[in-house]
């Protein structure tokens, strides 16, 4: 009865992210949420081609669409808002039983300007821009001047509007990104005459503090980094207002997403934006935005030393792992996996719409299979990963074998084994290392297992008389979240280890015991 108490209970359940004992939570309608998700193409978030994306999104089994708001779109000229194509998306999104992450394409679009409307584009005066280190103005806009952050934050706040009235009881919206890949490209900080000058003031102390850091200017605190850090700051510090004036008008999570500085990248501004929430500024960008609830990760690799460093860079206490942009190739798949392992809220696979190719179509079958498995346990998956009751790998090339602890129990997870029968002493791996698995335990003695490509052995190993053994392995399906059982695997079928196969693997609850 006392948690009748609890927001989560209020009549009306707005999307929060959640924090508790370091783990993380997307609620969504009250409850943990995974977020399975597509991104469209930049330019398919406009009612003539929108349709016939979604309906890819759909057939990709993905439970959530990320598509983008445009600012020149939105505002056409200061102060007339045309909601023409956020309408459609909801209303698109609404029909296809999807929910959406809406992106603000507004100040930043990878490092540049290019969303921002044309009166400002024309207008430099007024709106200026970021000036190299020779002062010439680059394609960015100045995270320095008034009229810049006050223009994106009025649209900003008149888009949040916009969507607490028509979407503030259906929740059809979920997540909001603010900007895209924010930072610059082509200079590592701006160097017009407030730049400058505030360039040569004191880091404010609300920085240094939360840094740890002695105070001093830019160039004392950070030394070689300080045009970096300085531009870090400029750029969070503009997208926190943004940030604070959307919600003033409509209180949903948002999160900001980085191009990253990895892949051996090192030079801001030439590699990736300077200013962006990297690995190098992270914490800065922390301490700068308290109105962003996490920062997220577009990541285009399938190395597995490179997408599992950058996951633990940015799963930390204060922010989930959240990869809000990935390629879209078969090769990604299990790092879905990798991220819920992590305590992850989801993943995003990038521009799945569009022209058909022998590439797209295996693209779409890898991950139709892969958000298909899960997106009946999502709710599941999420809440265990919340109650720090979910563990789940990805296959590393070279490491045929992981073990899991669960208490009393371990799961040994390996690769290249057959689907029945011994293994060979030296497993040889899956040629396209596309392994992965997923043990939520559900009770003391009970665990759901799903996965691909990958046999589990559970092994007992309490320090104490008693020996391990599977009491039942039942095989079925989740139907609106109930366990529909479909038959008991024994024999062959449990003898060898369970076996999770390349193609529709199964979902399996295992009952474990002694004697
Ligand atoms: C991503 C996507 C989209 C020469 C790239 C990645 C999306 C944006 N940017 O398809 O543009 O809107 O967030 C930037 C990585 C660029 C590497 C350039 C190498």
């Amino acid at each position: 009865l006392a948690c009748l108490c609890l927001p989560a209970f209020a009549a009306e359940q707005m999307p929060r992210f959640v924090t508790e004992n370091g783990r993380h939570a997307l609620l969504v309608d009250g409850e943990p949420y995974t977020v399975l998700a597509a991104q469209l193409h930049n330019s398919s978030a406009w009612p003539a081609v929108l349709p016939g994306a979604l309906d890819q999104v759909v057939a990709l089994n993905a439970n959530t669409v990320e598509a983008p708001v445009y600012w020149e779109q939105f505002e056409p000229s200061p102060g007339q808002y045309d909601t023409t194509n956020v309408d459609a998306l909801i209303e698109q999104a609404r029909r296809r039983n999807l929910r959406v992450a809406l992106l603000w394409f507004g100040s930043w679009k990878n490092g540049q300007m290019h969303y921002v409307p044309e009166w400002i584009k024309r207008d430099a005066v007024t709106y200026p821009r970021t000036l190299d280190e020779r002062g010439e103005p680059v394609d960015v806009l100045s995270p320095h001047a008034r009229a810049n952050v006050e223009a994106d934050a009025r649209a900003f706040a008149a888009l949040m509007q916009h969507l607490r009235k028509v979407d503030g009881q259906r929740h059809t919206v979920i997540l909001v990104q603010v900007e895209n890949e924010p930072g610059a490209i082509g200079a590592v900080r701006d160097h017009g005459a407030a730049a400058n000058a505030a360039f040569a003031q004191p880091v404010p102390a609300a920085i240094t503090t939360r840094l740890g850091k002695p105070t001093g200017t830019w160039r004392d605190v950070f030394g070689p980094e300080a045009d970096e850090a300085f531009n870090a700051y400029a750029t969070a510090h503009y997208i926190e207002q943004v940030a604070a004036a959307g919600k003033r008008a409509y209180d949903m999570p948002m999160y900001v997403n980085t191009w990253l500085r990895y892949k051996g990248k090192r030079y801001p501004g030439v590699d990736y934006p300077s200013g962006g929430a990297t690995v190098n500024v992270f914490d800065l960008w922390r301490a700068a935005t308290p109105s962003i609830d996490f920062i997220g990760t577009d990541i285009y690799t399938t190395d597995y030393s490179e997408y599992t460093k950058v996951i633990g860079q940015y799963a930390r206490p204060d922010n989930p792992a959240w990869v809000s942009e990935t390629g879209f190739e078969p090769g990604t798949t299990p790092y879905l996996f990798h991220v819920l392992g992590q305590g992850g809220i989801g993943f995003s696979v990038f521009g799945m719409d569009g022209l058909d190719s022998p590439e797209k179509r295996a693209a779409t079958t890898a991950h139709a299979a892969n958000f298909g498995q899960l997106a009946p346990l999502q709710r599941l998956i999420a809440k265990a990963a919340f109650e720090g009751r979910l563990q789940a790998v990805a296959e590393q090339p070279g490491q045929p074998k992981r073990t899991l602890r669960f208490g009393d129990w371990e799961v040994r997870v390996s690769y290249g084994a057959p689907y029945w029968g011994d293994a060979d002493p030296i497993l040889p791996g899956n040629a396209d290392h596309g392994g992965r698995l997923l043990v939520a335990q559900t009770g003391k003695d009970q665990f759901l297992l799903t996965g691909f490509s990958a046999r589990a052995e559970f092994v007992r190993v309490a320090n104490d008389a008693l020996h391990g053994q599977l009491l039942r392995v039942e095989q079925g399906r989740y139907v609106n979240g109930q366990w529909q059982f479909e038959r008991l695997l024994n024999g062959d079928q449990t003898d060898y280890g369970l076996n999770f196969v390349r193609e529709d693997p199964p979902v399996l609850r295992v009952t474990v015991g002694t004697y």
